[in-house]
């Protein structure tokens, strides 16, 4: 038996030579936080990269969430998705706010824009959508609704680094669209993250509430927070962002082998790209059809991790299972079904930049089997 572990993912680092550069500089300048110079350069390189025309770093990808949360005044009821990661919901509980989920869509994982309108009740105040896994909401028909109902949009963008429609990125759909660099993402400042906006008086307004609220050395505008990018990890930022396209070609590669490999297994099916999409290849999802494999999701999940391969369960249990949330009344299984039944059937293959051919047969094998 291989004992080596193949963990569902592996951080992108920056040559650490190349670091060292950065470092020194870092040391020399004496600065090093505060939107200090390599700051200001990782958001000029993000926005030109992401073709977006603003971006604000943020020291993770959940503040961002909360503090556009805060900018925009959100109040009463968001209309969001139970299959994410936690930190969607928790940016809402952290505002006071009440979350109203809402079924997804089976074809995508993303929220069901047709099931939107009727969770709207006169304290809504906007929706929270998700790109789950980087695959694209369908951002004009929540637009529509939005525009319809007098509702902001925040997309949590955290797995839609890089990923387009039609050559337009999909960070400039809605209200404000957050990211997250953590270590497991395809672009990663070991933590880190970013909120992208259509103005500069938006921007402004964000880098102000970032730091505490100050507008200048003796003015605090608002009860701020304090959520700013350091110059070490923009420097690694900086360096990252050089290597972030190889990095997709080979998550790219990674994705076609899987595809090739488990097209033809009975009870086991993923998503293929979309037309017109660039996808980033964040996360590579099977779900198990446990009557055709013939084998349940958890006895598949618990083999692999009995030979070291260590897949996740992203995103199971459901946010609206968890005991914070579960007495909500959109929390019941009845109004989630599609997005219990992803939970209930997902596990993420291992998926990162490097992955290397044996270790991508190793999976593949152990599926097969
Ligand atoms: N919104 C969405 C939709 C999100 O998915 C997330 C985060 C957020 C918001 C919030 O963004 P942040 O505030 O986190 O920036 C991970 C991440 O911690 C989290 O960032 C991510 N989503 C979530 C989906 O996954 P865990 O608890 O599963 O991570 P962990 O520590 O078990 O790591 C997974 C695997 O990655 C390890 O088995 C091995 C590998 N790994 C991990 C780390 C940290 C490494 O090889 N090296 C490392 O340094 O949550």
């Amino acid at each position: 038996m291989d004992n080596n572990i193949i963990t569902v993912t592996s951080p992108l680092l920056p040559d650490l030579k190349e670091f060292e550069k950065y470092l020194e500089d870092i040391w020399n300048r004496k600065w090093i936080t505060n939107n200090g110079y390599y700051h200001q350069q990782l958001e000029k390189a993000l926005a030109e990269y992401l073709k977006v025309p603003y971006i604000s770093l943020f020291t993770n990808g959940t503040l961002p969430l909360i503090t556009a949360l805060q900018a925009l005044r959100i109040t009463g009821e968001v209309i969001t998705t139970p299959y994410s990661f936690v930190a969607t919901t928790h940016s809402l509980w952290w505002n006071g706010i009440k979350p109203v989920f809402v079924d997804i869509e089976p074809e995508t994982g993303n929220i069901d824009p047709a099931k939107i309108e009727a969770a709207i009740t006169p304290k809504t105040t906007a929706i929270m959508p998700v790109h789950v896994y980087g695959k694209p909401c369908k951002t004009q028909e929540i637009q529509d609704i939005a525009d319809k109902y007098g509702l902001k949009v925040i997309y949590d963008a955290a797995h839609a680094f890089g990923v387009e429609v039609d050559g337009k990125s999909i960070l400039n759909e809605g209200d404000i669209s957050t990211l997250s660099f953590h270590a497991t993402k395809v672009f990663n400042t070991v933590e880190g993250g970013a909120m992208v906006m259509h103005d500069e008086k938006t921007k402004k307004r964000i880098d102000y509430l970032k730091n505490f609220g100050f507008a200048g050395e003796t003015e605090v505008i608002a009860p701020g927070i304090n959520s700013k990018m350091d110059e070490i990890r923009a420097a690694y930022g900086i360096i990252n962002l050089k290597q972030v396209d190889a990095a997709i070609e080979s998550r790219r590669q990674t994705a076609i082998k899987y595809r090739n490999a488990l097209r033809n297994v009975d009870g086991i099916t993923f998503f293929d790209d979309m037309p017109g999409v660039k996808h980033n290849y964040s996360y590579f999802p099977i779900f198990v059809d446990a009557e055709k494999y013939g084998m349940t999701r958890d006895e598949l999940y618990f083999k692999m991790k009995e030979r070291n391969v260590l897949g996740r369960r992203y995103f199971y249990p459901l946010i609206s299972d968890f005991s914070t949330y579960r007495n909500l009344p959109s929390a019941t299984k009845g109004n989630l079904p599609n997005a219990h039944k992803m939970a209930d059937s997902v596990i993420c293959l291992p998926m990162y930049a490097g992955l290397r051919d044996e270790d991508v047969e190793r999976v593949v094998e152990l599926i097969e089997k």
